[in-house]
């Protein structure tokens, strides 16, 4: 939980650290950065990847300081707190940020992607430049995309291989009315809950299950308690990298250059951090006894999922229609 005092005194260390663009433009620039998983997860690592980048191109005179494990609070308070320009950077998922910028529920509709080649060539053209550009609105600014890879059902009931294996399970959700109307279509309750929460609410039997990617199941401990895994894939969702548009605002246009050029370099390294993660996680779950079910028939989970269109894709037809047009 960050406090309001701590946010102010944030507040005002960044008016000292970022001066007004055009002047004193030589200063040291500090940027704080926020990522909910460990120092060593993929993201995280991007983030840390491309403050080294700036470092090293501005000779240290751009410095950013990675905060991990949701230091600075939870993702959607993180949110909040970029917009007010006391986080500078932050590493997020889309499913949250779709409350308060809809055209980006394009990329988290279930089952849009066709593979992950898919959402690579849409989010790495010109559809991913269009939506980082709708960001600026809400005051952040879109710098680029990260790997999170599919997102499935886990729990610690039973095995599930279809919609029906699933009702009435109670099964948390990042909050954000889409993942809530996706895991009520499949038939079981969704529990809007921030990401910090799950471990001890599956410990405490709060909830039955969650849906997330690999690496998240292994690394936050959920497997301990969920160990039915059923890759159903729902969601190919990426991450997303924002900039506070008030600290952007107070820098200078060449500094605007460095930044996204390091935040599209760390992408790549990003991307292979993240393969090798998937991989070890499975290996992790699997020696620890967890029952990964992988051949799950994707069809009646697709079907299900209607409702989902109709309510959040309404509005955004051609954007889904272009997404799908992309080889
Ligand atoms: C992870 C994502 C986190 C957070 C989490 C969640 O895949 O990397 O930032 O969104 O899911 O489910 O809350």
């Amino acid at each position: 939980m960050v406090n309001r005092l701590t946010a102010i005194a944030v507040i005002l260390l960044n008016v000292v650290l970022l001066p007004a663009a055009g002047t004193r433009e030589r200063e040291h620039i500090v940027l704080r950065a926020a990522d909910d998983h460990e120092l060593s997860y993929p993201t995280t690592q991007g983030l840390v990847r491309m403050g080294r980048l700036l470092e090293e191109w501005t000779g240290g005179r751009i410095t950013v300081v990675v905060y991990p494990l949701a230091q600075l609070g939870s993702e959607r308070e993180t949110i909040e707190l970029t917009r007010q320009g006391v986080i500078d950077i932050n590493r997020v998922n889309i499913n949250p940020i779709t409350q308060i910028v809809p055209e980006l529920k394009a990329l988290a509709l279930p089952y849009i992607f066709r593979d992950a080649d898919h959402m690579h060539r849409v989010v790495d053209g010109e559809i991913g430049l269009d939506l980082l550009k709708t960001l600026e609105e809400k005051e952040l600014v879109g710098l680029a995309f990260y790997d999170s890879g599919q997102r499935s059902i886990y729990n610690s009931i039973r095995p599930v291989r279809s919609p029906a294996d699933l009702k009435g399970l109670r099964i948390r959700v990042q909050k954000a009315e889409i993942m809530m109307d996706m895991i009520r279509a499949l038939g079981a309750v969704p529990i809007p809950m921030s990401f910090e929460e799950v471990y001890t609410a599956l410990q405490t039997g709060i909830i039955d299950g969650a849906e997330n990617n690999y690496p998240s199941w292994v690394t936050k401990g959920h497997f301990e308690t969920a160990r039915f895994y059923s890759q159903n894939e729902h969601s190919l969702v990426p991450e997303i990298i924002l900039f506070s548009k008030l600290s952007w605002d107070r820098i200078t246009a060449e500094d605007h250059e460095l930044i996204l050029k390091a935040a599209r370099e760390s992408v790549p390294y990003q991307r292979a951090l993240w393969k090798a993660m998937v991989e070890e996680s499975i290996r992790k779950a699997r020696s620890a006894g967890c029952e990964i079910i992988v051949d799950v028939d994707k069809g009646p989970f697709i079907q299900a999922m209607e409702p989902v269109y109709a309510k959040h894709a309404a509005g955004l037809l051609p954007l889904v229609e272009r997404i799908r047009a992309v080889e």
